[in-house]
Order: structure tokens, then sequence, then C-alpha cells
């Protein structure tokens, strides 16, 4: 297959590139790497997607590349990257109506609705490593675009395999440095967000409920990150944002609770609303960064599987020894 994949972009001369929406790093580094080897051969290409996910806009400003999203020109092909159905292509499914033009789809997920098509899907971490294997051509800003979509779906090669490193060797083999990867996605650049995790950690409450970690806190923005942030320390974080009349909750994996439930819960007691995901939740309500304490109230309650602590206020002190609030 991978040769009928070659000989597409050996034939044709002008190609359109779509993304799933939402795009992360492996589709928009597999997407520049594709991009720029057809440019090196001289032909033109155009990326397009719906959306770019914010790591993936880091990838993309590092690289100097752009996305289109309307105004697409027409193209001999259409190649279709990590994406296993139209649905993921959002608006830019609409550019697949046309069958007279040739189709080629290169995925690394299981299950396509793809495979009438030109289709390559190989089982590895990523994309951009299907792609490396593929391209014949290379330089600095394709190794760099395809080590950048390593580098996030395996999360940081935490769910990297024997075969990504052999890709991660041949590539730091063709002059790329691994720092200039991380670089790329550094949060270093974001000053303001830096800023409001460090008034976050510098504002911390922290709370020990038997052996978990819980800390409180309050930022006047960026609250998820500071609780993204927290949670590398903490059992459970609640940060508080006090302009904004919410509190965003987020746990770590090795605890078991529901924070969807907490963040209800305080969201009707402060006449606003609250729900999530168990271990990354939110609410809002009237002076709900009041509520953190409430908050810590809940988690101990859920923690020594009790009844809501709110409505047994005598039974409040009795793991009083266990907390070490500072
Ligand atoms: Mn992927």
């Amino acid at each position: 297959m991978r040769s009928c994949v070659l000989d597409v972009l050996e034939r044709e001369s002008s190609f359109l590139i779509l993304i799933h929406s939402n795009a992360d790093p492996d589709a928009v580094g597999s997407a520049v790497a594709l991009k720029e080897f057809l440019k090196l051969k001289n032909k033109r290409a155009e990326i397009c997607c719906q959306s770019v996910n914010r790591m993936g806009k880091y990838l993309l400003k590092n690289l100097g590349e752009s996305i289109v999203s309307e105004d697409i020109p027409e193209a001999d092909a259409v190649v279709i990257l990590d994406t296993a159905s139209l649905s993921q292509l959002g608006t830019c499914a609409a550019y697949l109506n046309d069958d007279t033009r040739t189709v080629v789809v290169i995925d690394h997920h299981r299950e396509s609705s793809f495979t009438q098509y030109v289709y390559l899907c190989e089982d590895r971490t990523s994309t951009a490593e299907i792609l490396f294997d593929l391209l014949p051509q290379k330089n600095k800003k394709i190794n760099l675009a395809l080590l950048g979509g390593i580098l996030t779906d395996t999360g940081n090669f935490k769910y990297a395999t024997r075969q990504t490193f052999q890709t991660v060797e041949k590539i730091l083999g063709e002059g790329v440095e691994l720092y200039e990867v991380f670089d790329m996605f550094s949060e270093h650049k974001n000053v303001p967000k830096r800023i409001a995790i460090i008034k976050g950690c510098q504002r911390s409450k922290l709370h020990k409920i038997g052996n978990y970690l819980v800390i409180t806190t309050k930022v006047n923005s960026h609250e998820s990150s500071t609780a993204t942030f927290l949670t590398q320390v903490a059992n459970v974080v609640f940060v508080a944002n006090e302009k904004g009349s919410r509190i965003i909750a987020k746990a770590s994996q090795d605890v078991d609770i529901d924070l969807s439930r907490i963040m209800k819960e305080i969201g009707q007691l402060y006449n606003g609303d609250g729900g999530g995901h168990r271990k990354a939740a939110g609410a809002s309500g009237e002076s709900i960064s009041e509520a953190l304490d409430h908050c810590v109230e809940l988690v101990r309650a859920a923690l020594f599987k009790k009844p809501n602590l709110l409505q047994e206020t005598k039974d409040q002190g009795k793991y009083r020894d266990a907390d070490e609030s500072t």
C-alpha cells in the first residue's frame, strides 16, 4: 500500500491535506511534513482543517506554517491524515464530495470508515511515524514536525514502543535535537499564564486528609492550567477564579473520587450549577470563591465514604487530627 500512496504523491501535482478538527500535533505535524515534502517536489499543497487545538497551534507557530478553513483551492488529490471518520473532519468533510479526485488516507487508528480509498494504516503510536517511514526525502522542518507529532501522541514517550524509539533514533540521526521539539511545546512564552500559576502556588492552602493531599487556591485567570499544574503534587485541587465566580476541580489518577458530584453540589449551594467528569469538574455561582473550604469538607466526606458532612456538622471535628491545614 505504501507504493500506491507514493504513486499518487508522484503522479498528481496539487494536493489538499485534510486533518481532523481540533487538530492535535500528530495531525498538524503530519500535515506540515507532507506539505513540506510536496513543496520539495515542486507540488502545490494546502492544509485544511476546521480547528486546531492549543498544542497544535504551538507546532504551527514554531514551524511557521498556516492552515486554511475556507476558500479552499482546487486540487488533484486529497490526502486525509490521522482521521478515522468523516465526522471527525467537521466542516472539511465537504471537500470529499468530489468523487472524481484521488483520495489517500494515512492513519494509525484501528477502526476507519475510509477503507474504500487508497488506505495506509499501520499499528503505530502516531501517524507521524508512518509518514517518517513513507516519505523518501526529508529536511529539518519535516523531521521537527514529525517528532512533534510523535512526542505528543505518545504522551511525552510514556506510551512509546520500541518501534517509536527506533523512529526517534533515526530522526535524531538526521540532526534534530530532542530539546528542540520539547521547546516548541514549552509554556515558557506564556507569561500571564505562568504568573497565574505562580500566584496560585503562593496562595495555596494544603489540607491533609489521611494520606491524601488536597490543595485549595485562588487566581484571577488560568484556573484550569493552575489546577493541572498543582495535580502534579496534590491528589485533589480546587482553584477558584474570583473574577469569574467559578471553581475548577481536578484530581490525580490515583484517587477514587467523583469531582463532578462535588462540583454539582457546590454549584447548587451557591445558587449556580456544576458538573463535569470524575477527575475534572467545575462549578459556578454567587461568591463561589468562598466555597473552597466547603469543597475540602466534601472531599473529606467522599474519601471516608461518609454521607455529606455539610449536613453532619457534629462529625466534622472527627478527622481534624489528620488535617494539617497550613
Ligand atoms: Mn494521532
